[in-house]
């Protein structure tokens, strides 16, 4: 029995997670799981899961909790998500699905006790990548990818020499505004934003596609998971999202992993890996049927996060953390109706190009400096769009 502990129950993945535990509940069983605001949807799968633990991100709700299920362990906050991670059980595998920055400490808790991470929360390696993965080989675990691409590229890897890649080759699907020119992007909508061709998504993540700095997280992701440079990182406009992605060998050959766009084969294989064994759940590639994919080159004139994420990296140190709290706020601040859908890449350009961050620029980067940094940025922001 493997028990699993789960961060961002009442997302998207978190909802998939449960769909596979649904299927096999003889192998999963829920140990503990947090949710963030949606109470109800918590309150259905403590009914359904019976779960040792619960967290809430409020206090309140942590109660609403309590109440209904008197033998439940409840708890609340940051501290909550770390109890979530480090929860006591036999076989315990920790799902980090939670949205932004908020999911680097829980993700931090739960190596230090020598925890494999089965990681969808893309903004732990972000902003916190390098110690991140310098801990997880301090303590002799692994983090696993839960994302299309990443699962893509850690199976084609798998049982190959990772000196022998030339390049990996990261798809994307261009999002919502991918046949649209720049001067229409003017005044797009929220509502035409949330409207992804090809994956049904979380709000955070469909809006992070459109402008295409999911797609920029996603090389940052690749380059600490897979620990290459940013030079052997491709990446490549493929609207069917078919491939998920490519791996070039030294020799020219090139491996593609394929599938119908379903986030529970990926959430699947990093629970079960190295196997492929059979689900229901996911449906099956019909070839035939989808007949011809597409490739095109992926501008960063057309798509300039591309080019921000890129640049952060380069710069390193608190760079990749600035970016990723202006991408949240502004996305925040985008999806309350506050600010035009280019604004949150002009926001982004603004916050990376503002000399009140190279001060934090010296020394080596560490947990309380991107603590700080983070909300640093926030605060800038907020207090000029408020
Ligand atoms: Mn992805």
């Amino acid at each position: 029995m493997i028990e699993l502990c789960l961060l961002g129950a009442t997302g998207s993945i978190g909802g998939q997670v449960l769909d596979l535990i649904r299927e096999k509940r003889d192998v999963y069983r829920l140990a503990a799981f947090s949710f963030g605001h949606n109470i109800n949807k918590a309150l259905e799968i403590v009914e359904e899961f019976e779960p040792d633990l619960v967290c809430a991100i409020e206090e309140f709700d942590a109660n609403v909790i309590k109440e209904k299920f008197p033998k439940v362990k409840v708890t609340f906050g940051n501290k909550g998500l770390q109890q979530v991670a480090t929860h006591d059980c036999l076989c315990p595998k920790v799902i980090n699905s939670l949205v932004g920055a908020v999911g680097l400490l829980p993700t931090l808790s739960a190596i230090e006790v020598g925890r494999d991470v089965y990681l969808a929360n893309k903004e732990t390696l972000v902003i916190g990548g390098e110690i991140v993965m310098a801990k997880a080989k301090e303590m002799g675990v692994k983090i696993i990818p839960i994302d299309s691409e990443h699962s893509a590229i850690f199976q084609l890897l798998n049982g190959n020499n990772i000196d022998d890649v030339k390049r990996i080759i990261i798809t994307a699907s261009g999002g919502s505004f991918r046949d649209k020119t720049r001067d229409e992007l003017e005044n797009v909508t929220k509502e035409d934003a949330l409207n992804h061709p090809n994956w049904s998504m979380g709000s955070k993540i469909t809006i992070d596609s459109a402008t295409m700095m999911n797609k920029g997280f996603e090389l940052i992701e690749a380059h600490y998971l897979f620990d290459l440079p940013m030079d052997k990182i491709d990446y490549i406009m493929h609207k069917e999202s078919i491939i998920h992605s490519f791996v070039e060998f030294l020799d020219g050959s090139v491996f593609a992993q394929m599938a119908t766009s379903d986030m529970r084969l990926p959430i699947k294989y990093a629970l079960e890996y190295p196997s492929h064994s059979y689900t229901e759940l996911v449906e099956r590639l019909d070839l035939v049927k989808v007949g011809t994919l597409h490739f095109e080159e992926l501008s960063v004139n057309r798509f300039p996060m591309l080019g921000y994420a890129i640049e952060a990296i380069k710069r390193g140190n608190i760079y990749p953390t600035i970016l990723n709290a202006a991408n949240e706020v502004a996305v925040g601040l985008f999806l309350k109706d506050k600010i035009k859908f280019l604004d949150i890449e002009n926001i982004v350009k603004e916050a990376l190009d503002n000399p009140i961050y190279e001060k934090f620029t010296s020394g080596d980067l560490t947990i309380p400096k991107i603590m700080s940094v983070d909300e640093l940025v926030r605060i800038q922001i907020l207090t000029k769009y408020r």
